[in-house]
C-alpha cells in the first residue's frame, strides 16, 4: 500500500519543541515516508495524508484536501477543537507512558512541596530561621484529583503509595483501587469537602472553564492540618479564575498554589503570580512530550491504520477532549 505523506506543523517556540528535532525523530520513525516540515514551498498540500501537530494557526489544516488523520502532539485538545474550519477528520491525542509519568512526577513532586512545607522551609532558610513546624503523617492529608483519566488515575496511584488519602473526580463513574471515586456535578462538593490539595488535571471543554473559583475553593476542607487548601493546576490555564485565585491566597481560602498553566502564555511580566510568595510557578512544563516516544507513538498508530486497523485515542469532538 501508497506509504501517505505527513506534514509535521510545529509552532510553539520553547526548547523542547524546536522543529529541526522533531523532523530529524520523525524522518528516523517513519523512515519509509515522506515527511515535510512546514513552511516549505516545495510541499503540494494535496500530498498530505497525516498531520502532526502542536499550536496550528486556526485554519491551517483546512489547506490539506485529502487529509486523513491529525495527531495532536500533545494530550490536551482545547486549542484544535476550538478551530471552527478544522478536518472533519480523526484527531487523535497523546496518551503514553512517558507523558504520564511525567506528569505524576510533576503531581508527587508538588504535593510533596506543600505536604513537607517546602515553603515556609526556604523562607526560614532565606532568614536563617531554625524553627521545623509539627510534621504531619501523609495519611492525614487528602489529595483529591478533578479528571481520573490517563494522567489523573496515574498520579491518583502514585499517590496513594505514598500513603495519601486519594479522591478523583471525573464525569462518569470510575473504580480505582484505594482511591473514593466521585463523578459528576451532582458529586462536586462531596469530593471537594474532603479535599486538603486539589490537584487539577482535567481538561479544558466549556463545562470546564473556569471550574477553579471562589466557589470550589471555599468548599474545599476548612480544618485539614494544613490550616488552608492547596490547589495545584497543571491542566490549562483556561480552568481557572484568576483573579479568584489571587483573591483567594491573599485572603487566606487557599494557603498556596502550584501553577503550571495560564491563561495567557507566556506569563506576562506584570503577573502577579511571577513574585506572589504563596505560589510555585512552573512555566507549562509539567510533562513535556518526549519526541523520540511521540514520533514513535504516531508512525505506529499510522502503520497500524493503513493496515486497516483502528486509531487509538481518538478524541471525542462532541465531548471536546
Ligand atoms: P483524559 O481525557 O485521559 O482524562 C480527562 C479526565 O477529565 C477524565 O477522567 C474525564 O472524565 C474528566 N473530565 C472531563 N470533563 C469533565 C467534567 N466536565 N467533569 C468532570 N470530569 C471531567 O486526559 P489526560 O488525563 O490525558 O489529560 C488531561 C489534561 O491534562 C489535558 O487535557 C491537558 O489539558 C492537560 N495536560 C497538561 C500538560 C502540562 O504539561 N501542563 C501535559 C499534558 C496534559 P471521564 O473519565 O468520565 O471521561
Ligand atoms: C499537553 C501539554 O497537552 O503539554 O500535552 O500541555
Amino acid at each position: 500500500m501508497h506509504k501517505g505523506t505527513l506534514a509535521l506543523l510545529i509552532h510553539g517556540g520553547t526548547e523542547n519543541w524546536s522543529p529541526v528535532r522533531w523532523k530529524r525523530r520523525f524522518d528516523e520513525a517513519c523512515h519509509d515516508r515522506r515527511v515535510w516540515l512546514l513552511p516549505d514551498a516545495g510541499c503540494d498540500p494535496s500530498e498530505i495524508r497525516y498531520a502532526a501537530v502542536w499550536k496550528p494557526y486556526p485554519g491551517e489544516l483546512a489547506g490539506f484536501p485529502n487529509l486523513r488523520v491529525i495527531f495532536n502532539l500533545g494530550a490536551g485538545v482545547d486549542a484544535l477543537i476550538a478551530d471552527a474550519t478544522l478536518p472533519k477528520v480523526p484527531l487523535v491525542r497523546v496518551s503514553v507512558g512517558d507523558l504520564t509519568d511525567r506528569m505524576t512526577e510533576y503531581v508527587v513532586l508538588h504535593v510533596l512541596m506543600h505536604h513537607r512545607q517546602e515553603l515556609y522551609l526556604r523562607a526560614s532558610q532565606r532568614e536563617k530561621i531554625w524553627a521545623p513546624k509539627y510534621q504531619w503523617p501523609a495519611a492525614a492529608i487528602s489529595v483529591g484529583i478533578m479528571g481520573l483519566g490517563t494522567l489523573g488515575s496515574n498520579a491518583a496511584r502514585a499517590l496513594r503509595h505514598l500513603g495519601f488519602r486519594v479522591s478523583g473526580w471525573s464525569r462518569n463513574p470510575k473504580q480505582l483501587d484505594g482511591v473514593s471515586c466521585f463523578h459528576g456535578n451532582e458529586q462536586l462538593d462531596n469530593f471537594l469537602e474532603r479535599t486538603d490539595i486539589l490537584v487539577c488535571l482535567l481538561p479544558l471543554t466549556p463545562e470546564t472553564r473556569r471550574i477553579l473559583n471562589r466557589r470550589v475553593f471555599v468548599t474545599l476542607n476548612r480544618s485539614s492540618p494544613m490550616g488552608a487548601p492547596v490547589l495545584i493546576n497543571a491542566g490549562r490555564g483556561g480552568l481557572q479564575n484568576e483573579s479568584d485565585i489571587l483573591q483567594c491566597l491573599d485572603d487566606g481560602t487557599l494557603g498556596a498554589a502550584s501553577l503550571d498553566v495560564f491563561a495567557q502564555e507566556p506569563l506576562p511580566a506584570e503577573s502577579a503570580f511571577w513574585t506572589h510568595p504563596k505560589v510555585v510557578l512552573t512555566p507549562h512544563n509539567a510533562a513535556d512530550t518526549d519526541p523520540d516516544e511521540i514520533s514513535k507513538y504516531v508512525a505506529r498508530q499510522i502503520e497500524r491504520f493503513e493496515a486497516g486497523g483502528a486509531l487509538e485515542n481518538v478524541v471525542d469532538p462532541a465531548r471536546g477532549y
